[in-house]
């Protein structure tokens, strides 16, 4: 048998470590995977690469697309006759999906900063029309309102280290008084600590940053990095355990994300 995966670009680390683990645990169970990787610039529709797979005679989907919860809805409709499980949408939607609690790691992050005493924050979030990058930041404009506190800035950047590196640049440049810097991802984090460094910034002493995801990578960036840690070998063990125990849809699973402390706060 064979399991398909539909993914966002596989040069971003999160989505190649989850289409690894996919495959790893569908092996052991002895399936295939046959992945298709949504390309933008050819402006291929998640349809196109879900009517792919059926040509193939995959009827169970794994999709690691960021949906907002209508647009998965609609996916789900157009395709019952297939088993769709969804990995980036918000995990109250009610289609069927394993993924993270956006908030768990976001709020934390805030907090453990403004325990430390940072005021002063800079958020560096993922694109706009991400739902994670988008629920990240909702979570932490939230924890940061509650505090009675205001960012001092937003930017965004589409996940990648160089659009963290000219995130980071245009706020040295606008707003350089931040003391604190979230970042929607670690890739962004490894783009911002290169130009903070440039620009003789040191982290953590006079910029902490935090980043998300924790990919293998990130306990390896100079500082080692402080980031919210997402379990993407669980979430992709429990989607295949999932898709291949179930005949439809079981009630979705909400996995926990939190914050790892190395050397980049203080
Ligand atoms: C999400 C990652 O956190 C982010 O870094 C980026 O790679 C994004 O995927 C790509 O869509 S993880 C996802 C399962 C919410």
């Amino acid at each position: 048998f064979t399991i398909g995966l539909v993914t966002t670009s596989l040069a971003l680390h999160a989505p190649s470590q989850i289409a690894a683990s996919v495959k790893k645990y569908a092996h052991q169970a002895g399936y295939q995977v046959l992945i298709s990787m949504i390309d933008e610039d050819v402006n291929q529709s998640i349809q196109d690469s879900i009517n792919e797979l059926k040509s193939q005679r995959v009827e169970r989907v794994i999709i690691n697309i960021p949906l907002e919860s209508a647009e998965a809805e609609r996916i789900y409709e157009n395709n019952r006759d297939i088993l769709c499980l969804f990995l980036d949408v918000d995990p109250t939607s009610p289609v069927f999906n394993v993924c993270f609690n956006p908030a768990d790691g976001s709020r934390a992050s805030v907090e453990y900063l403004h325990d430390l005493g940072h005021r002063e924050f800079a958020l560096l979030a993922g694109p706009e029309d991400s739902v994670s990058s988008r629920l990240r930041l909702e979570s932490w404009q939230k924890t940061l309102t509650e505090k009675g506190l205001q960012p001092v800035t937003v930017v965004h950047g589409d996940w990648s280290a160089k659009s963290g590196y000219y995130g980071a640049l245009q706020m040295l440049r606008e707003t350089p008084q931040f003391t604190a810097m979230l970042v929607g991802n670690d890739q962004m984090a490894l783009g911002v600590i290169s130009a903070l460094h440039q620009h003789n910034v040191v982290i953590p002493q006079q910029v902490s940053v935090i980043g998300y995801d924790d990919t293998y990578d990130s306990a390896f960036f100079h500082p080692a990095l402080t980031t919210v840690s997402l379990d993407l070998d669980l979430q992709s063990k429990e989607a295949v355990g999932l898709l291949l125990a179930t005949e439809s849809e079981t009630p979705s699973h909400i996995l926990p994300a939190h914050l790892v402390v190395r050397n980049s706060t203080r």
